[in-house]
């Protein structure tokens, strides 16, 4: 049952100003924790990026699922990927890319950004619980052609906390496509990664310049404070 008792509003400290939750009116997003993204034999690793700067994620990922699951928040997995025949991509999308390591091509952990190819899967440290919804997404944004809108408004979630990978690739297109839908959002700072410090430095400024134009930006430390406050207003 989603968050018995836990109507009352947490505060989590953040980014320019402190966010305001409600568990029961929340979902914890996390973005594109695969394998090719992640693991050392991956397609990203393949392209000569170093996964460590994508690892370092994953402890905080992990606390927030544990947090998460245990304040009985909704929790959604999202994975980036296409059908084997690639009719939910476009010639656009796949001239891109470097030559024969694009959509579909085969890569290191099978067929590159492909559904059900090993490299697809959501690293085990992550792995979705029954109940959990895992979205297959063909695009950055994981509101693009999925029912993600859908299920967070029959659940009447409000606001989301995101995290995973990349920063300023999918969590950025995420967050971006959700604050144009009225969600709220608090990005977990060190729970997302890039393979580019820089780019994961000013993608997290940016959401929250401008009084919090895009959203708000914490950390998984002061998210799990926030939320073990929950706990003891509940009890
Ligand atoms: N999940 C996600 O961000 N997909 C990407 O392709 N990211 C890159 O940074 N390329």
């Amino acid at each position: 049952m989603h968050g018995v008792g836990s109507v009352k509003a947490v505060v989590i400290d953040a980014e320019p100003t402190s966010f305001e939750l409600k568990v029961m009116h929340t979902a914890l997003i996390i973005i594109d924790m695969q394998r090719d993204f992640l693991e050392s034999g991956g397609f990203g690793a393949s392209l000569g990026n170093d996964v460590t700067l994508l690892r370092s994620t994953i402890a905080p990922c992990v606390a927030l699922l544990s947090a998460a699951r245990a304040a009985g928040m909704t929790v959604i997995h999202t994975r980036e990927g296409h059908r084997s025949d690639l009719s939910d991509t476009t010639a656009q999308r796949l001239s891109r890319g470097e030559p024969g390591r694009g959509i579909g091509d085969p890569g290191p952990m099978g067929r590159i950004l492909i559904r059900g190819e090993p490299g697809h899967g959501i690293i085990p440290e992550l792995a979705p619980m029954a109940g959990e919804p895992v979205l297959d997404k063909p695009g950055k944004g994981a509101f693009y052609a999925t029912d993600l809108d859908l299920i967070l408004r029959s659940r009447q979630i409000r606001t989301l906390l995101v995290c995973g990978v990349t920063t300023e690739v999918c969590v950025h297109s995420t967050v971006r496509e959700a604050n144009d839908r009225g969600y709220g959002c608090l990005v977990v700072g060190d729970a997302c990664g890039s393979y580019f410090p820089e780019f994961h430095e000013v993608a997290l400024r940016m959401l929250s310049a401008q009084g919090g134009i895009f959203g708000s930006v914490s950390d998984s430390a002061r998210v799990l404070v926030g939320l073990k406050r929950s706990e003891v207003s509940r009890s």
